[in-house]
């Protein structure tokens, strides 16, 4: 039994990302050690039936259809938003305005003036000593962790070179159906913000750079797609009638672009290259980050999630680029888990959040990232939208 004092959670939304917050909820107290108890007690959807069906299933102790009586409850203290881009702002600075924690998940918001006043939110009631940060939950991914110690250890010398790839294929079925990540008033944007803000997040992240301008392209393939009526989750393979109605797509399939990095606290910065796609065939969830330094480079695949590639240029250049299997003790999280070389997936990056989160906020620390630093992507991500509008030409972030 632990002595910790509760951190009671009131979650918003319970479709993909309510699932895997719920599970990094439950799972992190059993495997960490943390300052305070989480405990799942109020999940809030607008359905009833829905809600309900899925807090016994997730394990959550009462139900809300109104997210502003989670607000109004003295029993929570912290607020997880798992709702499209839409809703995050209103829901964020108004918890963060009746002293609740915040966990968003990303994109911060659908646009840089909505990000704006987050952090500014965010920023005053820090000082009252209520948190929030933004779920980059990649971050938490052991091999990316290593990776991001690797270059603050300066094992790769200056970098030049960022390669940064996020290749799904779950829209290369043109009759996959419509859902709220295809509609630009819900999500913002497409690929880009959904899953492009990962990449950009970790590459600045893990480079210790940050994006000043952009040269991009956007593309969607297709414009219209069936419409199944709940327009939740991820879609699959199109199962409705060659004529069922049909719901215009409002996004970006695609987003390509080049960058410039600052250099952080090296002389030049470093180029980069980056690639967000829906339509990557045989390509399921290949969050790729590829860095090339003055002395080593580096390689990381999410479909290859436990590993993480290292050349090293001091070493004969036979020896090649090596496979570091990131499941050591010593290993960012992995000590917590299995004995070695028994690996991760997907749901443990959320449990790392989870673990970040809480003990940020038991030390009364600011945790990362924070959201000023998902700001940061947003503006990013609004360069690159401008950028693809203007012909690609050249925008400051
Ligand atoms: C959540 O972090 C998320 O970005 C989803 O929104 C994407 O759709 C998923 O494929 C990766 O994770």
């Amino acid at each position: 039994m632990t002595t910790a004092k509760p951190l009671r959670v009131g979650m918003v939304g319970y479709a993909f990302m309510g699932a895997a917050h719920s599970h990094a909820w439950r799972t992190a107290p059993r495997f960490f050690d943390l300052p305070l108890d989480p405990q799942l007690t109020a999940l809030c959807g607008r359905n009833d039936d829905g809600v309900r069906a899925v807090a016994g299933k997730l394990g959550w102790g009462s139900v809300e259809t109104d997210w502003r009586r989670l607000l109004e409850r003295d029993d929570i203290d912290l607020i997880d938003i798992c709702t499209p881009g839409n809703t995050h702002a209103e829901i964020a600075i108004a918890a963060l305005e009746a002293g609740k924690h915040v966990l968003c998940e990303k994109p911060l918001a659908n646009s840089v003036a909505e990000a704006e006043r987050m952090t500014e939110a965010a920023q005053a009631a820090a000082q009252r000593g209520v948190f929030s940060m933004c779920g980059f939950s990649y971050r938490r991914t052991p091999a990316l962790a290593l990776a991001k110690r690797m270059v603050d250890d300066g094992r790769l010398g200056n970098i030049r070179h960022v390669r940064a790839q996020y290749l799904q294929d779950w829209l290369s079925d043109e009759t996959a159906p419509m859902t709220w990540r295809l509609d630009k008033s819900k999500s913002g944007s497409g690929s880009l913000g959904d899953i492009g803000a990962h990449s950009i997040d970790a590459a600045q992240w893990v480079t210790g750079q940050q994006i000043t301008g952009v040269s991009a392209l956007l593309e969607t393939f297709v414009h219209e797609r069936p419409l199944t009526g709940d327009l939740v989750g991820l879609g699959g393979h199109g199962d409705v009638g060659a004529d069922a109605p049909r719901g215009t797509v409002t996004v970006d399939d695609a987003a390509i672009f080049t960058a410039r990095f600052d250099g952080g606290a090296t002389s030049a910065g470093a180029v980069g290259v980056f690639e967000a796609t829906r339509f990557a065939l045989g390509r399921k969830n290949a969050m790729r980050l590829e860095v090339n330094g003055t002395k080593a480079s580096l390689a990381f695949d999410f479909e290859e999630m436990n590993v993480l590639s290292f050349y090293d240029a001091a070493e004969s250049p036979d020896a090649g680029f090596r496979r570091i299997f990131v499941t050591e003790p010593e290993h960012p999280y992995a000590g917590n888990w299995w004995p070695t070389g028994h690996g991760l997936g997907y749901e443990h990056g959320f449990t790392h959040q989870v673990v970040d989160l809480v003990t940020a906020i038991g030390a009364g620390e600011q945790p990362s990232p924070s959201f000023a630093d998902a700001l940061q992507v947003q503006k990013v991500l609004a360069a690159v939208e401008g950028s693809a509008a203007e012909s690609s030409r050249w925008q400051k972030v």
